[in-house]
């Protein structure tokens, strides 16, 4: 079956036969004969962003919370380089990402043209794969080879560039070859080869010789679907468990077994207990420096089991005993199967007695604790909360109650400010019945704070809350630590955020003590549409405990260093 199509067409066809329903982007001159092509599209539903980069991000925070590729679109030149820092957030975070940029007609390129930029350059570092199409005979081909590259191995961003002129060609659209992601996830099986099941034993054996073994999980548990699996391990095994901040909601955060976050902003017991483990497995996680302090000091005694579906990333920062290439549900429930059971109740009862009661930061006022408990009692535990970057990022993944999969959604890699906002749009999207809370910092707010608009006119239903300090608060902290308390371009003025809101035609609150948050809380969750509720908290408050960079994770501070 074959049909005449413009090229602008068949980008439509192929994303509709591939399973794609939204796209987020912002038109301009390179990418308008698509555009066209979209208009009235009964089965492409495009949400106008104010910015590219929060195209990208709204992208992600659907592919997250989906599990499936999210699409955004822009134009040749300003459009596409606006979104590098989005498709550099997914790359870094192994999140399938589709974009398609208009590129200047082919007789132009290479001629400095009016928003000529070589895109397929500027973003190579920062997507798996990515292409300037030459041919419309090529063009469905690219695409859908695109999109199974996003979602093959570590999910990541791709980028598929179309000159304005082949928008315009036409050719015969080919059903052939349709990829779908509704036909599920191309990801690797792990194989069925002597080596792994050399390796899965060796890996029993290694947990069952083990006095203070640990299992340490990030994002890789979540992209598999492998929570039942790692539970199964953990409950037979009685291994405790560590959640880097992309692991965060791959096991349910009151598990008896469930330790916390590990690295700079780790509790004290969870890093000395990765201090005195003499195994960890590290499932679906890269062993990043937030998570290892200084490698040459990480672990000592332990020795450390990788599994990954990037092979890439096994034994890249830290030495590993046994490296498995492969996705972490298939693997872990091989081991599941290989392992003897045990308890580990001595072991956990070290960790036990290594605790001791946090320092609240707060005394008394609008706290991170009061803020993110009542939060999670408002919520009822439904729902997700899409956290931005700086200290409330560090309290939102210490504190709140995350039970369910895939509930917490953060740029962890990248560590992107302005993320939370559109992405919370995208997991919005991904989600319609869930409630979705994105929660920033007074300065990561306003970086994208003009996505209300996008969510006003689309209708989507986005909780905002804003943590307000005054200051760009997590390099104040450290301006604070260590370069003796000057405050270098942090404080930061913020508009009147209830005013703000007004002027965006949402219901907007500003709660400055405890007694009222509980209250406007529930009216913000109730109230239909996007809210927005400011937290005016304590200026100079400090996330701990924390390691200093580059440091030790035997050595955490749990005050200002004077
Ligand atoms: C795009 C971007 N620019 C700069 C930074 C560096 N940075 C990390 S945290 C932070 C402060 C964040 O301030 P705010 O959004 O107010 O949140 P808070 O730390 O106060 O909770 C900055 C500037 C970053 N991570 N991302």
């Amino acid at each position: 079956m074959s049909e005449l199509l413009t090229g602008a067409q068949i980008i439509c066809r192929t994303l509709v036969d591939s399973g794609v329903e939204v796209l987020f982007g912002y038109p301009g001159g390179a990418i308008m004969p698509f555009y066209d092509a979209l208009h009235g599209h009964a089965a492409l539903r495009h949400i106008l962003v104010r910015h590219e980069q929060a195209a990208a991000h709204a992208a992600d925070g659907y592919a997250r919370a989906g599990n499936r590729v999210g699409v955004c679109v822009a134009t040749s030149g300003p459009g596409a380089t606006n979104l590098v820092t989005g498709l550099a957030t997914a790359h870094m975070d192994g999140s399938p990402v589709l974009a398609i940029t208009g590129q200047v007609g082919r007789p132009m390129l290479g001629r400095d043209a009016f928003q000529e930029t070589d895109v397929v350059g500027v973003t190579a570092p920062v997507t798996k794969h990515n292409v300037l199409v030459r041919d419309v005979e090529e063009l469905a081909g690219d695409l859908r080879t695109a999109l199974a590259i996003a979602m093959e191995g570590r999910p990541g961003p791709v980028l598929v560039d179309v000159p304005k002129d082949v928008q315009n060609q036409k050719a015969e659209y080919k059903e052939s070859g349709v990829w779908s992601q509704e036909s599920g996830n191309p990801r690797l099986p792990a194989p069925d080869s002597r080596p792994l099941e050399d390796a899965i034993r060796q890996v029993a054996q290694l947990i069952a010789a083990a006095e203070r073994p640990i299992m340490m999980i990030g994002r890789g548990v979540i992209v598999s679907g492998a929570y039942d699996a790692v539970r199964a391990l953990a409950e037979r095994t009685g291994m405790p468990v560590i959640t880097t901040l992309l692991g965060i909601s791959a096991f349910p955060q009151t598990h008896e077994l469930h330790l916390g976050m590990p690295g700079m902003h780790g509790e004290v017991h969870i890093n000395k207990a990765i201090q005195a483990a003499d195994l960890i497995v590290g499932i679906g996680l890269r062993f990043d420096d937030r998570v290892t302090g200084n490698t040459a000091t990480f672990a000592p005694r332990a020795k450390i089991v990788h599994i990954d579906i990037d092979a890439a990333a096994i034994g890249r920062t830290v030495p590993v005993a046994v490296g498995i290439a492969g996705d972490a549900r298939a693997v872990v429930e091989r081991l599941v199967a290989a392992v003897a059971p045990r308890d580990c109740l001595g072991w956990r009862a070290e960790i036990r007695n290594l605790m001791h009661p946090r320092e609240e930061v707060f005394a008394g006022g609008l706290s991170p604790e009061v803020i993110l408990s009542t939060l999670a009692e408002v919520t009822g535990g439904r729902g997700t909360i899409v956290s931005d970057v700086g200290q409330h990022q560090m309290w939102v993944a210490q504190r709140y109650p995350f039970e369910r999969p895939n509930t917490h959604i953060t740029s962890g890699g990248l560590g992107a400010m302005g993320f939370a906002v559109p992405a919370a749009m995208g997991v919005r999207m991904a989600r319609p019945g869930e409630p979705v809370w994105a929660i920033s910092g007074d300065g990561g707010f306003q970086m994208n704070m003009a996505e209300i608009a996008t969510m006003v006119q689309e209708g989507i239903e986005v909780k905002l809350a804003i943590f307000n300090n005054g200051y760009l608060g997590m390099v104040r902290q450290w301006q604070q630590f260590f370069h003796g308390g000057r405050y270098s371009n942090t404080p930061i003025l913020s508009p009147d955020y209830v005013k703000l809101a007004a002027a965006y035609g949402i219901p907007g609150w500003r709660v400055k003590q405890a007694n009222e948050i509980e209250d406007v809380l529930r009216q913000a969750n109730r109230t239909p549409g996007p809210t927005l509720v400011e937290l005016v908290i304590e200026q100079e408050a400090n996330v701990f405990p924390m390691i200093v960079p580059g440091g030790s994770l035997s050595e955490p501070l749990e005050a200002a260093p004077v």
